[in-house]
């Protein structure tokens, strides 16, 4: 979760390590996620984050300890990034006690609010407010934090969007919007639910210092948020930043996405936010093949040691549940 700050041109070992662990194993936990899917062990949902890791690779990198985050429907890579105990996020998702909501949240739902996650969230566009508030009060409280809501496309055109960002500006607020454009919402193409696609023009149109970026070039959204993290802390709040990305699959586990044209994917594919992490931390910093593997294969022990952590934890009644949301 700290930063680890490193001039623009010229980032450190340390750093590109960071980010390619983080996007590797946001990859894992999806990919040996979706198997645990299919073996009946999750129920609900899965909206799968591969492709998009880029994003929350490169904001989380750039926050510190103290600061906030608010996430989406597909937040399983906002947690991990965040740093989350791959242990608990497994056993939330197969409704174990030992998750990080007992159980009871499920995919949709992970938060962990004493570390600053305030949350996954089934309602389209919802972190929005939420994270305004936490930003908010922060303000008042004195604090320098900064707080990020991850929100999408199809979320850009909620009325609460609007609202927010503007509260935010004209409150001054450490807050930054980060726009996920994976150009879909469900099966609905950018272009059918909106005349303007560029989505940073939304907080231009309200007075707010906007910027598109390549969201599967997660060194490249590491950069960008540093910035707008310094400007917020210098009062020259909100940010909004579109980063475009590409989901490599379906909206969810069991959508296949056949409406997604085979050419675009391909293109996206092409720029996974994986190898441009990878390839970043061979190219620049001169990492071997044989501390890439060691890499991968540690993330991937973690991955199976985190399954049997779950397994063996018990798993919550629906009694239980009852009584616990009873009590609220
Ligand atoms: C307020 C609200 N309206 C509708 C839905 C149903 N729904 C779930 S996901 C989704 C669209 C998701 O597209 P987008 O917001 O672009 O996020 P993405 O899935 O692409 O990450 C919709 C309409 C919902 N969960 N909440
Ligand atoms: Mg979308």
């Amino acid at each position: 979760m700290a930063a680890v700050h490193a001039k623009k041109n010229a980032p450190s070992r340390e750093l590109l390590e960071k980010i390619f662990r983080t996007a590797y194993r946001i990859r894992v936990f999806e990919t040996e996620g979706i198997k645990l899917y299919r073996q009946g062990l999750i129920r609900g949902y899965f909206h799968p984050y591969l492709g998009q890791e880029g994003i929350a690779t490169g904001v989380c990198a750039a926050l510190k300890e103290g600061d906030y985050i608010a996430s989406t429907h597909r937040g399983h890579g906002h947690c991990i990034a965040w740093g989350a105990d791959v242990k608990r996020m497994v056993a939330e998702l197969l409704q174990k006690e030992t998750g990080y909501c007992r159980g009871y949240g499920g995919s949709m739902h992970i938060a962990d609010i004493r570390a600053g996650n305030l949350g996954a969230n089934g309602i389209v566009g919802a972190g929005t407010p939420l994270g305004v508030g936490a930003a908010l009060a922060a303000q008042i409280r004195g604090s320098d934090a900064v707080t990020v809501t991850f929100t999408t496309d199809g979320a850009s055109n909620n009325g609460t969007f609007l609202e927010s960002l503007n509260l935010a500006a004209i409150w001054n607020l450490n807050f930054i919007l980060v726009i996920e454009n994976n150009q879909y919402a469900v099966s609905t193409r950018i272009e059918e639910s909106t005349r303007e696609t560029d989505l940073y023009k939304r907080g231009l149109s309200i007075g707010v210092e906007s910027h598109q970026i390549d969201g599967n070039d997660p060194l490249a959204v590491y950069h960008l948020t540093i910035e707008a993290a310094d400007k917020c802390r210098a009062g020259k709040g909100p940010i909004l930043i579109e980063a475009k990305t590409f989901r490599h699959m379906g909206h969810h586990v069991n959508d296949p996405g056949k409406y997604m044209p085979e050419d675009r994917l391909a293109y996206y594919k092409a720029r996974d936010p994986i190898d441009r992490a990878r390839n970043a931390l061979v190219e620049i910093s001169g990492a071997e093949k044989s501390e890439i593997d060691a890499i991968e294969s540690e993330i991937a022990a973690e991955f199976e040691e985190a399954v049997g952590f779950a397994k063996n934890s018990r798993e919550v009644t629906a009694e239980e549940f009852r009584q616990f949301a009873a009590a609220y």
